[in-house]
């Protein structure tokens, strides 16, 4: 299997340090000699590659950035160049990497009991274990923070009004009743990082494997991340230890911290997506000939396409560093990262387009990387907060104004009052300001990034 030459067009491997082109550089290799033989294989069969967690564990590919239980505490930007090799192979396997480090083994380290740690980080670390993130259910995707999983004291009275028969064995055990959609790894974890609402709020718990009333199937019919376990979770009376609450995590806030560090992986991730379409499409440009025996990189159009993609992954991987760096000196903000994360996950979707484009009929097969990679994006643009939820993140970072919720309906008649304090020409309707004698404004603009 060739190497993978890298992408940089802006010299950027200069701002790194040898330790960060180390790191990178040994992912790199076991994408290319490990990863690309078997992932189309894994896509087209819908299967997780289970045979490279080991090699991953022993790679120190997770909880790469904690600095404890022997594991490497990597800075940001290394920990960044992980995640886009990982993506450069398939967003499936950064999914993996992701959800063990970000969202399991994170939020036990941050959040969890000394017991909890010395249980499960040394196991994670290897992959011996796998472990699960349930926060989505069916009805609150977007919208988090209004789930209906319950976990109650056995024995205490019921938060969600539903009888349960196992409050009736006492002590200070927790009862979880509810369900848990679209959960990555979800059938082949040994832990489940589960968030549900207590009498105190949204607290965070550890369910293990084969529980009396936790059930976790497969969901099927997936177009996407298909080399990607995604599953449902169910709880029915499960009841878990007293001392498998997180006992750092009080809130919706901690769930959220959690994402915080997946999101900037994802970040890095979608650059490193966007170089292998960029990559296959120039070589493919390079050598397909049409037309007068010339190769299609000789038009003007092909060219503009590979263009765009080039600038903004070099755009892309700056931003990268500037997220890492702000992450090593303590300053990342939230914000920042959804900026990392909409911005380079939109870049990875449009270059997957473009690359599909320039394979032509080529670009549907799965003898090229690129239709898996143009599949694969459509989840991560979903996942992690939507484009759109990063959007109104970043508009309320600039406006302190959060713009998520809907004004709740009202009876109140609101027409007339608006009619009868006309305003600005340009702030009217556009059929308002038709009949006032200005003409309409143009349509509002929903920038959608084209090129
Ligand atoms: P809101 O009232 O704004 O906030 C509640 C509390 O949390 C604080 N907070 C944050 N803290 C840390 N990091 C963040 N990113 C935070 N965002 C908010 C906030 O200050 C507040 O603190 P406090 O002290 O006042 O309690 O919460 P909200 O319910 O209005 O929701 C805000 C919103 C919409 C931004 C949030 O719910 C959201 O991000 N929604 C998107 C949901 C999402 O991303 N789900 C991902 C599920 S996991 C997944 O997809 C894994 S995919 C596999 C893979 O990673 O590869
Ligand atoms: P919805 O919230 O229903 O959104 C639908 C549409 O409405 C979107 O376009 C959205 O942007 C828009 N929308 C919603 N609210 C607003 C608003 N206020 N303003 C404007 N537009 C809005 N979750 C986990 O907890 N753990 C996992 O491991 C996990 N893995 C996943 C793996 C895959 C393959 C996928 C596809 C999803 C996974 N998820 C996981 C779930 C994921 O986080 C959610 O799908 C995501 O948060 C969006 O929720 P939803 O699908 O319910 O969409």
């Amino acid at each position: 299997m060739s190497r993978f030459p890298g992408v940089d067009l802006l010299e950027v491997d200069a701002l790194l340090t040898a330790e960060e082109r180390m790191v990178r550089d040994t992912v790199r290799a076991f994408v290319d000699d490990k990863v690309k033989p078997i992932i189309e294989e894994c896509h087209r069969e819908g299967r997780t590659p289970l045979e490279l967690v080991p090699e991953m564990g022993a790679l120190n590919l997770f909880g790469a950035s904690i600095a404890d239980y022997g594991l490497p505490g990597l800075g940001g930007v290394a920990y960044g160049l992980i995640m886009q090799e990982l993506e450069r192979g398939d967003s499936g396997l950064r999914s993996f990497a992701s959800v063990q480090s970000s969202l399991v083994m994170y939020p036990i380290h941050a959040f969890g009991s000394q017991q909890q740690k010395d249980r499960w980080i040394p196991r994670l670390a290897t992959g011996e274990a796998i472990g699960c993130f349930g926060l989505t259910e069916p009805d609150f995707g977007s919208n988090p923070g209004g789930m209906r999983t319950t976990a109650r004291r056995a024995g205490s009275a019921s938060v969600g009004g539903a009888a349960s028969s196992a409050w009736t064995a006492g002590g200070g055990d927790w009862v979880l009743n509810g369900s848990k959609q679209w959960i990555t790894n979800g059938t082949l974890a040994d832990v489940a990082v589960v968030w549900a609402r207590t009498d105190e709020g949204i607290r965070g718990f550890l369910v293990e494997k084969g529980t009396p009333g936790f059930t976790a199937s497969d969901q099927h019919g997936k177009f996407s991340l298909r080399a990607s376990t995604t599953s449902e979770l169910g709880f029915h009376d499960c009841r878990i230890p007293g001392d498998a609450i997180l006992p750092g995590a009080t809130g919706l806030k901690n769930a959220l911290m959690c994402l915080n560090q997946a999101r900037y992986g994802i970040a890095w991730g979608g650059i490193g997506s966007a170089m292998e379409c960029y990559h296959t499409a120039l070589e493919y440009a390079k050598q397909r000939v049409q037309w007068n025996g010339q190769p299609i990189a000789c038009h003007q159009l092909v060219q503009e396409k590979l263009v765009w993609m080039v600038s903004e992954i070099a755009k892309g991987q700056l931003l990268c560093l500037q997220l890492g760096r702000l992450k090593d000196s303590g300053r990342l903000r939230p914000h920042h990262v959804s900026l990392g994360k909409r911005n380079n996950v939109w870049v990875a979707r449009e270059c997957a387009k473009l690359a599909r484009e320039v394979l032509g009929a080529n670009g549907i097969v799965d003898d090229y990387p690129v239709i898996r990679h143009m599949l694969n994006i459509e989840s991560v643009y979903t996942y992690e907060g939507t484009h759109d939820i990063h959007g109104l993140i970043l508009g309320q970072a600039i406006t302190g104004i959060p713009a998520f919720n809907a004004p709740a309906p009202t009876d109140e008649p609101t027409a007339p009052a608006r009619a009868a304090a006309p305003k600005p020409a340009g702030e009217q309707a556009p059929a308002a300001a038709a009949a006032a004698g200005s003409p309409p404004p143009p349509p509002a603009m929903v920038h959608r990034g084209g090129r």
